[in-house]
């Protein structure tokens, strides 16, 4: 299988995160956002939105991260990221749906006016767009920080590809000024998350 990627994607990581954890037979294949390969003609065909991660697995083709980590998931004999018992699942799914529609705008809204654009050169962050993502990410972040008070983990009470798929967007907190660092039980479980194996070891050594 190959994993298309970007380190600096945090949408591509926690696909790469479950990857690893679950250690699937996946080859990263860096693509270089920032010199516009994920345009080229032959990427565009595996994925017309012009977007990473893409899983390709031998022909069968992938995008969308959170459908790749339960592809992952599901493909790997044993695992216990992403449960199969009825409500389990539907408790993970809960907070991968719960990611992907109103956590990763909020963040992506921020990265983007607080770090990416200054980055490219393009010019000063929007105060108004930055105004309203630090309002969604506060209250986003205080529903997180009031579930985690009860438990250790995202979903049950082990690690699921909940606690990736939340996370992932966090490593980008300090660049991109996310209003999450007073968030002492969302911290506390970020840090356990960063001690993970699968976490340390994809830390990115040289995202451009
Ligand atoms: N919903 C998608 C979002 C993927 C996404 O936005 N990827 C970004 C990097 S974080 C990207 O490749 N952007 C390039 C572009 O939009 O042209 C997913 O979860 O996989």
């Amino acid at each position: 299988m190959r994993l298309y990627h970007h380190p600096m994607s945090s949408n591509a990581r926690r696909a790469v995160l479950a990857a690893v954890h679950l250690h699937a037979p996946v080859e990263l294949v860096r693509v270089d956002l920032f010199k516009g390969e994920h345009m080229a003609p032959g990427f565009v065909q595996i994925n017309p939105n012009h977007k990473v991660p893409v899983l390709d697995d031998d022909g069968f083709v992938l995008w969308e991260s959170h459908a790749i980590m339960q592809y992952l998931a599901d493909k790997t004999p044993g695992q216990t990221l992403y449960p199969k018992a009825l409500r389990a699942r539907a408790d993970v799914n809960r907070w991968l749906f719960w990611c992907a529609a109103h956590l990763m705008p909020a963040v992506g809204a921020l990265n983007w006016e607080n770090h990416i654009k200054g980055m490219l050169g393009l010019g000063a962050p929007d105060a108004a767009i930055v105004a309203r993502g630090e309002e969604q990410l506060r209250e986003l972040g205080a529903v997180l920080d009031a579930h985690l008070a009860q438990r250790a983990w995202i979903s049950g009470d082990a690690l699921t590809l909940a606690d990736f798929s939340i996370a992932a967007p966090l490593a980008d907190s300090a660049r991109a000024r996310l209003p999450v660092g007073d968030l002492q039980h969302v911290q506390r479980w970020f840090a356990a998350v960063r001690a993970l194996e699968a976490w340390t070891s994809t830390e990115p050594q040289s995202p451009r």
